[in-house]
């Protein structure tokens, strides 16, 4: 716990450090039309320049090609060429002109091994815009997402998706990205999301061998085999700093966050899950089935059922596979059992020193609101949310309205403790804009 928190007398301590809000502050701030913006605006509307591809741009990463308008989005996964380029949104999308099999899938998967695989391995930069209503429907393919299969290098990150919803009888299933193999993810997220599969399903990514950091799902998801919030399976590859409050039914493998973690390398950590888990065998608030590889610093807190295996934060652990510093609520998961992990108390689950007497980061990773809510990452954190408890409510407001006027806003007074949103130096109108665009947010 940072010791700022003492002298400043916040429940928010992570909230506090201007440094850190700063870059994000100023994000939301240039989300408004600037001279680059309104060129773009410009190319959009009218249309591109002369040569130019998609919405302009050249491809790489100095002049990644820029996405404005669905149909846009629809031509990188017809242009196969292009699967190793750079690109950026700058617009949010609307794609429920695309139905059925209409969305051209970037990246191509046909099976595990396959030679005729053909990964994305560019860069997509949301550019914190957001894709909304991505639907596709399969009786036959695998890998299904937005993004069908990536690989090495690439990343997809900055990118919302909003109501995906995916409903297919085939393998490797997740609304962003079907199968990572070896790719980055980061700052991602699917809320709403309703995705239905066979096996290797999830709410955002079907099966993970890469990385997924800061990242979160919303929703449904449901599967017969390997059926995760978050992801499907985790093979070798990191799950960092994420959650899932998606709900997770299936017959076997299905966690909260996590279906089924396969490798040795395999690693779940500073992650959780709140929702309800369904399953038939290897049914856990976290994990399904911890085959291989390690849990840290991680906590599920949703109900929990199943017919055989089944445990409040891992439903079955095999020898290879460990569990550290991480915890299930034996209350609301209706579990006083689990394959590792230890059980709480609702109380106790959201007491801070459950957690930091273990060596959680109550600094730089988590907050916790105690007596009123479980741990939360900071980076999920709105704007806005000065106060316990979690989400931007007439608590915040009031201490908004406290420093309303304050006109000496800096560094050095963590810019009138973080009520100077938009860092100009004073509580103004500017910044009751920002706390208003975020009222009711985390809630
Ligand atoms: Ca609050
Ligand atoms: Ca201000």
């Amino acid at each position: 716990m940072g010791n700022l928190s003492k002298i400043f007398g916040l429940d928010r301590p992570g909230y506090v450090t201007a440094t850190r809000r700063a870059p994000s502050l100023r994000r939301k701030q240039c989300g408004r039309l600037t001279r680059p913006l309104l060129v773009l605006l410009v190319v959009c509307v009218f249309g591109p320049l002369a040569e130019a591809k998609y919405g302009g741009g050249s491809g790489t990463q100095q002049d990644p090609y820029l996405i404005c308008t669905a149909e846009q989005l629809n031509t990188i996964g017809a242009n196969q060429s292009d699967w190793n380029k750079h690109f950026k949104l700058t617009a949010d999308i609307d794609l429920s002109g695309y139905t059925g099999t209409d969305f051209n899938m970037i990246g191509y998967y046909v099976a595990w091994y396959s030679n005729d695989n053909i990964p994305f391995t560019g860069v997509f930069d949301g550019n914190n815009h957001t894709i909304s209503n991505f639907s596709y429907t399969s009786a036959d393919k695998n890998g299904i997402g937005l993004f069908s299969y990536v690989s090495m290098p690439s990343q997809v990150k900055n990118l919302g998706l909003i109501n995906p919803n995916i409903f297919a009888q085939g393998g490797y299933v997740g609304s962003l990205v079907g199968y990572i193999n070896k790719g980055i993810i980061t700052d991602c997220y699917a809320k709403g999301a309703s995705i239905s599969g066979s096996s290797n399903v999830g709410g955002l990514v079907g099966s993970n061998d890469g990385l997924i950091v800061d990242c979160y799902s919303s929703g449904s998801v449901s599967g017969n085999m390997y059926v995760g919030g978050l992801a499907g399976e985790v093979g070798p590859g990191t799950v960092g700093r994420c959650y899932s409050t998606a709900s997770v039914s299936g017959n076997s493998n299905v966690g909260g966050l996590i279906g089924k973690a396969s490798d040795e390398t395999s690693e779940i950590k500073d992650s959780y899950a709140t929702a309800t888990v369904t399953g038939g065998t290897y049914a856990g608030g976290l994990v399904g089935q911890l085959e291989r590889g390690a849990v840290y610093k991680c906590y599920s807190a949703g109900s929990v059922s199943g017919s055989l295996n089944v445990g409040g934060l891992v439903g079955y652990t095999r020898a290879l596979g460990i569990v550290v510093n991480s915890f299930w609520d034996t209350q609301a998961s209706g579990q006083s059992a689990s394959a590792g992990g230890t059980g709480k108390t609702t109380a106790q689950m959201q007491t801070e020193n459950t957690y930091a007497s273990v060596g959680w980061d109550f600094y730089s990773i988590w907050d916790v609101c105690e007596g009123a809510n479980y741990p939360v990452l900071l980076w999920q954190i709105p704007v806005g949310d000065f106060r316990c408890p979690d989400g931007v409510n007439f608590v915040d407001y009031a201490w908004f309205a406290a420093h309303w006027r304050q006109n000496n806003c800096s560094a050095a007074n963590y810019y009138c403790l973080v009520t100077d949103l938009d860092l100009s130096g004073s509580v103004g109108f500017s910044d009751l804009v920002i706390f208003a665009d975020n009222w009711l947010a985390g809630l």
